[in-house]
């Protein structure tokens, strides 16, 4: 079975940016999962496991950072896989497609209405790059009443922090745009930072849009709260077991225009997507179960995954039983 087309494009969006967003690229491809279980052409049970599979492949190569789009995919292929049937097995991937989609927007909504407690009435708040979750508190905030003025960075090099001005300018927020350079500048009139997450490691760390490191730090310094707000499918299971996690690095193209790189072939260029803000950094993570400190990640994860980490530990140890034997 061929993976269809119409998975190819939404991947193909997906890896360009043109959708983009940790959550909105998992529900992006829970939604493809869920088309091409639809547009299965007909085969056998395992036929249809293998196709599925190879649709996750597909869409779980675009982008290399955000755990939030692997989860999606293991949640519906997990379903799949545990079919009996081929009706049961599409029937499983459509309802895991549709029930994590919505649940994916009701963690947000959630998200929203804890985390916007925590801003207080007059706060000047700073947020960096375009994420759903961070912005759901802040609009939460400002609906609620409360007057907060935003800082968004500028977000370079794609500028997703226009996103984030439109979005709440529509919204009525009052919002100034500032160059990603201004950051420890302007922090001194900051009292709070919202930032959203690709992925949170079992020790609390969070990796989000590059720059957002070197916002803690001077968050950190200024003695200003910092706050990640995430739903809990961006924690990393493969952290719990040490696995790093993949930095995406990007063409130099959206650095520098192809011109100049032509005039001067020698000219390096690195475009790291993401990276790490330590758990230190970190006053608390906002999620849809509540806030947490950034340490409680493994308590998260290991609710989340324990049952299925001990089977996968279990196996590991009769494999090394078995090759002692
Ligand atoms: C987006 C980004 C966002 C997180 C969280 O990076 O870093 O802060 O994905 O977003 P990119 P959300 O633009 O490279 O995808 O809260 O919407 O999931």
């Amino acid at each position: 079975m061929r993976v269809p087309a119409e998975v190819y494009r939404i991947a193909d969006l997906i890896k360009t940016m043109r959708v983009r967003g940790a959550g909105r690229i998992a529900r992006t491809a829970a939604y493809a999962m869920k088309i091409a279980a639809l547009k299965h052409p007909g085969g056998e049970l395992g036929e249809f496991k293998a196709y599925m599979r190879e649709t996750a492949h597909v869409l779980g190569s675009t982008r290399p950072t955000a755990v939030s789009l692997h989860n999606a995919l293991r949640y519906v292929l997990n379903r799949v896989e545990r079919a009996q049937s081929l009706e049961e097995a599409v029937a499983a991937a459509v309802d895991a497609a549709d029930s994590f989609i919505q649940s994916s927007l009701n963690a947000v909504r959630v998200i929203g209405e804890i985390g916007s407690k925590l801003i207080e009435d007059g706060d000047t708040v700073l947020t960096h790059c375009n994420s759903s979750a961070a912005l759901a508190v802040l609009k939460t905030a400002h609906s609620s009443g409360k007057r907060i003025r935003v800082y968004a960075t500028e977000t370079r090099p794609k500028f997703q922090g226009l996103l984030t001005y439109r979005e709440l300018a529509g919204s009525g927020v009052p919002v100034t745009l500032i160059p990603d350079s201004a950051v420890r500048f302007v922090m001194r009139e900051v009292d709070k930072v919202v930032v959203g997450a690709d992925t949170v490691a079992a020790n609390g760390a969070v990796i989000n849009k590059v720059g957002t490191s070197l916002i803690a730090l001077a968050a950190h310094e200024a003695r200003v709260r910092f706050y990640v707000a995430t739903e809990t499918y961006k924690f990393s299971p493969a952290t719990i077991l040490g696995e790093l996690v993949t930095i995406e690095e990007r063409e130099p193209e959206e650095v520098v225009p192809t011109d100049l790189l032509t005039r001067h072939p020698n000219l390096k260029v690195r475009n790291p997507a993401f990276d790490v803000t330590p758990p230190d950094y970190i006053d608390a993570i906002i999620t849809e179960r509540g806030v947490i400190p950034p340490k409680a990640a493994a308590v998260i994860l290991l609710e989340d995954y324990g049952a299925t980490l001990a089977e996968e530990l279990a196996t590991i140890t009769l494999d090394i039983e078995d090759s002692t034997a």
